[in-house]
């Protein structure tokens, strides 16, 4: 299984531009056949006996590459059979081919023309870790975000039909847990609604990143365990081949037959057969040369039709296998033990706010039995799962549905439960309407918890949580705060959760980053908070820099090196983008003519903004400079990395007081350039 060869070189990547760091390039060794292999043309050359042995070569292949250089992994391993045969016998690209999600598209990724640029995979400067349109022409849609493949092949299907393009293939590749999400009801509702030929592939391997839930899940393992069904089916399936040699008058008696013993032996008559999609499984997802037959088969077959195949998340890496929510997406490993390299440090560290967020509520519930927990499909990315674990009659993973997440959380809110509804700011976009329509008119005290606010690293622009302050804060009666310091989600998630916190009739979103806090010792004690409020971290001249949340305390490293220059800016921890503390900001306007604003959100309309208009309204007149991220689409790479392309690492903080300054950079002694967010 590990009979690859690795060569260990390092140089600086071709692919890799415009990095900060060199890349360690550890050469990994593709199998003679993969290694011959540089498009599906290339692919569909080999003989079907070839095959088994070419998804061998592609899994070990990921293996190699994510245990050297991270990145998602068990949901790649379990789609190398589906790769190799949909690239086998569709023709790619002029067939389209959508991934949905997009972590397992991997064995897609390499045979598609990267596999020699496989080892920058979410590496600044490097190749997406999810398809892309602007990266390959064989990656037909762009995708990170879960559920729109089948929208996105609909809407391909009914232009290339529009354009007389009969002759082309569209094919959508989902999850069971995406399969949750509203969206793809709504695309299979439409889609069996109008003249199309699509195929969607229904990838049931019974897993999101935790293991799926609700009843669909039940449904569809109802559909792969009934026996009698199963042998039936595979009758039919058989009759079917031959009858579509017979002309169409055959084949819509069969396909009767078939509708007919699907609604008979199912417990509930056929879910997709009822949206006048074809239903055709399940089949083994893993058999690659059966695959490639029931594909072709399909290819001839008229109108929309899904193909269940059963997989198992993680196929081929034992460890995956068995705990495939650990290896979803685990970092980087050593493939013969399995051991996940995780960074070894001499002191405590300071937990990641996620934690903080997961131990606290439970810590409030224990006292508080009004207290809910709410996440959409991230159980273990949130850490509810602590509070799952702890009192699962009061905490839900409702599935891949943001949306239903925010109104369920309202409706709760409407019968006087607390409820603190956790969900990625990226993810959130999708709720706006349930938040404006279901939470703010109506005045419900829910309390939404973003999770990776800011830039949220290796999965890039389709994952940055770079809106949530600029569209949160234009809804009335909504409270935007960001914590600095764990201390600070502590806080304000104990004064959220107290009777009072409901008379203000405000929903309130408390935003934090990905990754660490600041404080090794963040059990502090909870003390309450006053909503609005922002603390002065420092006095200073000349001026004063406004910050939002945890990136604040790159502002204090800012400070720490500029003192050293005899530059000695006054920094104010704000907190609270809205309300906004208009004391402070009075006071700060008065006594400042020099103001640099940072946050780890987009500038349109962001803190920076707010902290204009502010200043505009009460006829103030300061020079401010706004950090934070630009209006364009900023790729992936480490957080580190995009602050620094963005100016507001702790050298950009530097450098923006500098200028406004009109100071030189004095460059005695230098360390700032190794200042991560910790
Ligand atoms: C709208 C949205 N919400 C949440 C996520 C986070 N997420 C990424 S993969 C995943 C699980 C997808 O499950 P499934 O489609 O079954 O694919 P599998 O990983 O099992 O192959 C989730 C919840 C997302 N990408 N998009």
């Amino acid at each position: 299984m590990f009979n690859n060869q690795l060569t260990h070189t390092k140089q600086q990547t071709s692919r890799v531009k415009a990095t900060f760091r060199p890349i360690e390039i550890m050469q990994i060794t593709p199998g003679k056949i993969l290694a011959q292999i540089n498009s599906p043309e290339d692919l569909r050359k080999r003989d079907r006996s070839e095959l088994l042995q070419i998804c061998d070569e592609l899994r070990q292949y990921i293996i190699d590459n994510v245990s050297v250089y991270g990145g998602h992994f068990g949901a790649s391993l379990g789609v190398v059979e589906l790769s190799v045969a949909l690239h086998y016998v569709f023709n790619t690209p002029d067939d389209q081919l959508i991934w949905d999600v997009g972590h397992q598209a991997y064995g897609h990724k390499i045979l598609t023309g990267r596999k020699d640029s496989f080892h920058s995979n979410r590496l600044y400067g490097g190749i997406s870790g999810f398809p892309k349109r602007k990266e390959s022409p064989y990656d037909a849609f762009g995708v990170g975000h879960s559920s729109t493949s089948i929208s996105a092949a609909l809407g391909m299907a009914v232009a290339s039909k529009y354009k007389g393009e009969n002759h082309r293939q569209h094919i959508a590749v989902i999850g069971d847990g995406s399969m949750t999400a509203g969206m793809a009801f709504e695309a299979m509702n439409h889609a069996g609604d109008i003249p199309n030929n699509m195929l969607i592939v229904l990838n049931d391997n019974c897993m999101a990143i935790d293991p799926n839930v609700g009843a669909l899940k039940e449904y569809l393992t109802d559909i792969t365990t009934s026996h009698t069904y199963n042998r039936v089916k595979d009758e039919v399936w058989n009759l079917l081949g031959k009858m579509s040699n017979f002309g169409k008058s055959a084949q819509e008696i069969v396909s009767k037959i078939e509708n007919g013993l699907k609604a008979t032996l199912l417990k509930q008559s056929n879910l997709f057969e009822s949206l006048n999609l074809r239903y055709f499984g399940p089949i083994d997802g893993h058999d690659v040369e059966y695959l490639a037959t029931v594909l072709n088969d399909l290819k001839d077959i008229p109108g929309p039709k899904i193909l269940h195949c059963i997989t198992t998340k993680g196929k081929g890496y034992a460890l995956a296998e068995k705990d495939q929510t650990l290896w979803h997406a685990p970092g980087k490993f050593d493939k013969i033990t399995g051991e996940i390299k995780k960074k070894v440090h001499a002191t405590p560290q300071p937990p990641k706010y996620q934690d903080v967020f997961g131990h606290t509520i439970v810590e409030l519930a224990e006292q508080n039995p009004k207290i809910m927990g709410v996440t959409p499909a991230m159980p273990s990315g949130s850490s509810l799962n602590i509070m799952m674990k702890a009192m699962p009659h009061r905490a839900f993973d409702v599935g891949i549905a943001e949306q239903h997440a925010v109104t369920f959380s309202a409706g709760m809110a409407t019968q006087g439960l607390t409820v603190f509804c956790n969900i990625y700011s990226t993810f959130m976009q999708r709720a706006f309407d349930q938040v404006v329509h279901d939470v703010a008119i109506q005045e419900l005290p829910v309390i939404f918890c973003l999770d990776r606010a800011g830039f949220a690293g290796a999965d890039g622009p389709t994952h940055h949580g770079a809106y949530d302050i600029a569209y949160m804060r234009c809804i009335p009666n909504t409270i935007v705060f960001s914590p600095m310091s764990e201390q600070e989600l502590r806080n304000i998630m104990f004064t959220t959760s107290l009777d009072d916190f409901k008379e203000l009739k405000q929903t309130i979103s408390i935003r934090y980053p990905r990754g660490e806090g600041v404080m090794p010792n963040w059990k502090t004690p909870f003390e309450k908070m006053e909503i609005g409020k922002g603390r002065k971290i420092k006095d200073g001249e000349k001026v004063a820099i406004l910050t939002l949340g945890h990136i604040g305390n790159y502002a204090v490293k800012a400070c720490e090196e500029l003192a050293n220059e005899g530059i000695n800016p006054a920094h104010y921890d704000m907190r609270f983008v809205k309300p906004l503390d208009e004391a402070m900001l009075h006071d700060i306007f008065q006594n400042f003519d020099k103001v640099i604003t940072v946050e780890d959100g987009c500038l349109q309309g962001g803190f920076g903004s707010a902290v204009a208009e502010f200043m505009l309204d009460h006829d103030y007149s300061a020079q401010i400079k706004r950090l934070g991220i630009p209006d364009r689409i900023v790729e992936h790479g480490e957080q580190i990395e995009l602050h620094k392309e963005c100016g507001f690492d702790p050298e950009g903080i530097a450098q923006a007081v500098r200028d406004i300054l009109g100071r030189e950079k004095v460059v005695y002694s230098s360390n700032i350039v190794n200042l991560t967010m910790n």
